[in-house]
């Protein structure tokens, strides 16, 4: 397959996992469309992978449905056809008891994780039906698979995600629309910070006493699945640090 014909969507690109994602795509000559809030991180981004393929930068929220669409409608015509999306823009706020979760914070991690991936999904799906090709990855988690402990809101809202990713595999199967899951264990980002409102100390004991996932390896995983030959669909994987077996069990030195 030659890569540097093929266009991809990445959301989240301006840290972490897409950030990665980008960047890996990036050595592969696919072209990039990349998305986020942080409008100079987007433009220090592109001016750095600009110089191994074309990029095109979206600033906008994924919570905002006219946004959204607005965005996607804004890329040049040759832009339009989009080979690959990345739904990979989300996170967590919290990680609390159910009867001690705050409404905005449900509100937000429903609104990010699920009906945001579902708007920038519905501005991009309908033009692969129409070209009866491409490939979508929805990046999940482990905690989509099995709630754990004071995850409540962010697991059922990855564990929607894990849903609608089967649910996009079954109505697009007829287009030959390849969809993928992602899900991974801890992988040492801005997540943690985010999470914990931007306390420091409680954001780095999540990967303390043990080697967490880097996004690198999480974009590797993504490349992996969206080079595979036409006939072949990664349809979920599991990435997990050595030290991780579950949600809750985790060896640390
Ligand atoms: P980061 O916090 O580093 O990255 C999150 C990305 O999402 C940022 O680029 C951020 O961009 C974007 N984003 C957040 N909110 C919005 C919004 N409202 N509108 C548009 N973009 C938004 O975390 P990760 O890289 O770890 O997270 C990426 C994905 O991986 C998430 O879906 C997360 O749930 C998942 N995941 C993470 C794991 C981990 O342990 N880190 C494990 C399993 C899954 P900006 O702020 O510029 O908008
Ligand atoms: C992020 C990984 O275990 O914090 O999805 O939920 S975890």
């Amino acid at each position: 397959m030659n890569q540097s014909q093929r266009i991809a969507v990445i959301t989240g690109a301006t840290s972490g996992i897409g950030l990665a994602t980008a960047q890996a795509f990036a050595a592969q000559g696919i072209n990039l469309i990349l998305c986020g809030r942080r409008a100079n991180r987007l433009q220090s981004i592109k001016q750095e992978l600009s110089q191994q393929v074309q990029v095109q930068t979206l600033c906008f929220d994924v919570r905002d449905r006219a946004e959204v669409t607005k965005a996607f409608e804004s890329l040049p015509e040759a832009w339009q056809n989009i080979d690959i999306l990345i739904n990979n823009a989300g996170n967590a706020h919290g990680l609390s008891p159910i009867q001690d979760g705050d409404l905005d914070d449900w509100d937000a991690m429903l609104d990010i994780n699920v009906r945001g991936l579902l708007y920038v999904s519905k501005s991009i799906i309908p033009t692969m039906v129409n070209r009866q090709s491409g490939h979508i990855v929805n990046i999940g988690s482990i905690a989509g698979r099995a709630a754990y402990p004071n995850g409540n809101v962010y697991c059922a809202s990855k564990s929607a995600v894990a849903s609608l990713t089967e649910g996009m595999r079954q109505d697009l199967n007829p287009y030959g629309i390849k969809v993928t899951a992602i899900d991974p264990g801890m992988v040492e980002t801005e997540f943690s910070l985010v999470r914990f409102k931007g306390d420091e100390a409680r954001a780095d004991a999540v990967y303390k006493g043990l080697t967490p996932l880097s996004a690198a390896d999480v974009a590797d995983a993504i490349l992996y699945a969206v080079t595979r030959p036409a006939h072949v669909v990664v349809a979920d994987m599991l990435l997990l640090p050595t030290a991780q077996a579950s949600a809750t069990i985790v060896k640390r030195q």
